[in-house]
């Protein structure tokens, strides 16, 4: 049947939107994909970017607010609009960088900062092989102060900080539960700077890929440090070159989270469904849906899993050699 939706034709005589407030960013995509993202790559550019997005969105404090402080106003840009103040922040430590790489894509588009984040963010995961298609929303307000200190979890908080952190900020929604879907995302992360001495040391073994191999290595016994042994929120790790924080060892045994963390092994549309459903609630934190346009459209689907398992086995490269040589 045909579909029913209008589009309207952008001004760029490209594409077609099914809202004109979504067709500028078709050109701040590609000029990421080209000019951040390596041509669409899912690595430190891209994993950084996802962080941002957690950062900037978490720094909101119902809590502080019913006690007359200012809570922070969730994804509102501050982090980059204020980024003297709140990347010197301890647990936002390192995204000073990808702060600036962002800045002048920032200045040559028309969106607003808090907009810009979550879309680099959607864009840099849509890089990665098995990810879903994270929402994209245009329409936010921007910051007019910066987020106060203290609302981003950091690797050596305990689960109950850290839930009672995430039940803060989303109002109740991010549960136990909730928070274990919010960590799919440490699937494509590495650690620059919990062990400043080996930088870049990934979470799982495919740091490229968004993969369940995150909550499969993260159960397994730890036995070895990627660099130094001694540091603050770094337990030690199943394999040579991987960190393991503290934070992800704890949720992934306390009696709260457990079963859920062991449900996603193995479980690929569990990894890409869930992590989708939080990622579009966090990333309008503090902002109000009914303002916002939802460009998700503009998000290339991610390549997906299976395929690029398939292109990888053993069994398809001895064919493809044999075919070659006939
Ligand atoms: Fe994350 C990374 C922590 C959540 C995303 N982390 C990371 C790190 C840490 C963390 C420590 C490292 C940094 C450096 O560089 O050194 N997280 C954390 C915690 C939490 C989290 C504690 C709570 C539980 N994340 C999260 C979320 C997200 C994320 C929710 C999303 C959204 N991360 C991330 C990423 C990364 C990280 C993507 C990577 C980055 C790179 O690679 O650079
Ligand atoms: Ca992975």
């Amino acid at each position: 049947s045909a579909a029913l939706t209008r589009r309207v034709a952008c001004p760029d005589g490209v594409n077609t939107a099914t809202n004109a407030a979504c067709c500028q960013l078709f050109a701040v995509r590609d000029d990421l994909q080209q000019n951040l993202f390596h041509g669409g790559l899912c690595t430190a550019e891209a994993h950084e970017s996802l962080r941002l997005t957690f950062h900037d969105a978490i720094a909101i404090s119902p809590a502080l607010e019913s006690q007359g402080i200012f809570g922070g106003g969730g994804a509102d840009g501050s982090i980059a609009i204020f980024s003297d103040i709140e990347t010197a922040f301890h647990p936002n430590i390192g995204l000073d960088e990808i702060v600036e790489l962002q800045k002048p894509f920032i200045a040559r588009h028309n969106l607003s900062v808090a907009d810009f984040i979550q879309f680099a963010g959607a864009i840099g995961a849509s890089n990665c092989a098995g990810a879903p298609q994270l929402a994209a929303f245009v329409g936010r307000v921007d910051a007019t102060q910066p987020a106060p200190d203290g609302l981003v979890p950091e690797p050596f908080h305990t689960p109950d900080q850290i839930f009672a952190r995430l039940a803060d900020a989303s109002q109740g929604e991010f549960d136990e539960i909730l928070t274990v879907w919010l960590l799919v995302a440490h699937t494509v992360a590495a650690a620059n700077d919990v062990d400043p001495t080996v930088p870049g040391s990934p979470f799982d073994s495919t740091p490229e890929v968004w993969d369940t191999q995150f909550f499969v290595e993260v159960l397994l016994n730890g036995t070895t440090f990627p660099g130094t042994g001694n540091n603050q929120g770094e337990v030690a790790s199943p394999i040579a070159g991987e960190l393991r924080l503290q934070s992800d060892f704890a949720i992934a045994r306390d009696n709260r989270s457990a079963c859920e963390w062991q449900s996603f092994v193995d479980n690929q549309p569990k990894a890409q469904a869930m992590f989708q459903f939080v990622f579009h609630d966090l990333s309008i934190f503090g902002q109000d849906i009914n303002s916002l346009v939802d460009c998700t459209e503009v998000v290339r689907i991610p390549t997906p899993i299976e395929r690029f398992r398939h292109r990888l086995t053993g069994e398809d490269r001895s064919r493809s050699r044999l075919r070659s040589r006939a």
